[in-house]
């Protein structure tokens, strides 16, 4: 029994050892130490043993079953740690290696051009102002002297949302609103998105920006709106810009003016950005109206002003020298990530 108990010992000690893999391991102990087990089944036979020698023959089973196990779960022990040893090698990070960079947006043309344009102003003493997008007809259209009928409405003409409620054509709504606030001096700007049944082409879009500007106070003149409007043309195209303002009309102004600037490519010699005149058309402007300080509540005996509205993205397509305004709106990330 002694020497059957020694092989058993030895041939399990021996798979043991030659074990490669944690399943093997379970097979080992099933056939050695489990029901039907080889030690097991030894144990079994212990009847047939002299009933004095029983004690130490069992005591002998019992121990060698306890170093098996032990063996056991010390191989069990190695594989564990081998599994983890290999893991840890597989999911190394290599710190050293160049890391992928993330995609980083920048700027639209559309808003690098507003921000040039709001530090200028900011710079000069104005504030920002904003206002909504949905307006009554009356602070669109009445308080700036365009009443019903009037021909300008029709050239604005604009989507309805009721029959006077729309979508703003201008960004004057948001100074009428300041004006009838009553706080006096005024000194902004009103940018923002706009709106106006035009179609599709290369310098029309049904939905637009513009920057609109107000100031008034006590003793404001004509020559206070040319000095503000050549030194914003010359922050925006550069020290040498000349500008010059052409008669034009608007409801909301008298004496309403055209501003050109000397072409920033040229230089006012002509060529064939400024299409051989030498000048650009930027924005209209004008002194406001009379009436239209007085239907906001501001006494014209009293304080005088001027106003100035222009197309963010004309200015946009200027600076950047884009010939096409869709070019804007596709969000072709090739063509946004030249500016
Ligand atoms: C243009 C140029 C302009 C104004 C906008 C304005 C605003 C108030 C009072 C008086 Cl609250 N005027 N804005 C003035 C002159 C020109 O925009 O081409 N508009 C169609």
């Amino acid at each position: 029994m002694k020497e059957k108990l020694k092989a058993i010992v030895e041939e399990a000690l021996t798979s043991i050892n030659a074990s490669e893999e944690l399943d093997k391991l379970n097979e080992i102990r099933v056939a050695f130490l489990g029901k039907k087990g080889q030690l097991t089944d030894l144990l079994k036979s212990l009847k047939d043993v002299a009933p004095e020698d029983r004690p130490a023959v069992g005591q002998m089973v019992n121990e060698a079953r306890t170093a098996l196990e032990e063996k056991l779960e010390e191989k069990k022990n190695y594989f564990a740690k081998k599994i983890r040893e290999e893991q840890i090698k597989r999911e190394t990070i290599d710190v050293t290696l160049p890391a992928k960079k993330p995609m980083v947006g920048h700027r639209h043309p559309n808003t690098i051009a507003l921000e040039e344009a709001e530090r200028i102003f900011v710079g000069m003493g104005y504030e920002v102002v904003e206002g909504p997008e949905v307006e009554y007809d009356y602070y669109n259209f009445e308080a700036l002297n365009i009443p019903a009928n009037h021909p300008a409405k029709d050239e604005q003409d604009t989507f309805y949302v009721t029959s006077n409620i729309l979508l703003r054509t201008q960004t004057s709504p948001v100074q009428v609103r300041v004006m009838e606030k009553g706080k006096l001096p005024i000194r902004m700007i009103a940018p923002g998105r706009v709106f106006r049944s035009d179609e599709v082409d290369a310098t029309h879009s049904p939905s637009f920006h513009q920057i609109e500007g107000l100031v008034i106070d006590k003793n404001i003149t004509f020559a206070d709106l040319k000095g503000t409007l050549a030194e914003f043309a010359r922050q925006l195209f550069g020290e040498d810009t000349k500008v010059k303002f052409r008669p034009h009309h608007f409801p909301f102004t008298e004496p309403s003016a055209e501003v050109d600037v000397t072409c920033f490519k040229c230089g006012g010699s002509g060529c064939r950005f400024c299409k051989g005149s030498g000048w650009i058309e930027i924005l209209g402007c004008g002194m406001v109206h009379p009436r239209v300080l007085e239907m906001s509540g501001i006494d014209p005996n009293e304080y005088s002003g001027f106003a100035f509205g222009m197309g963010l993205e004309r200015i946009a397509l200027l600076k950047y020298e884009i010939d096409d305004m869709r070019l804007l709106y596709e969000n072709d990330a090739r063509f946004l990530k030249q500016f």
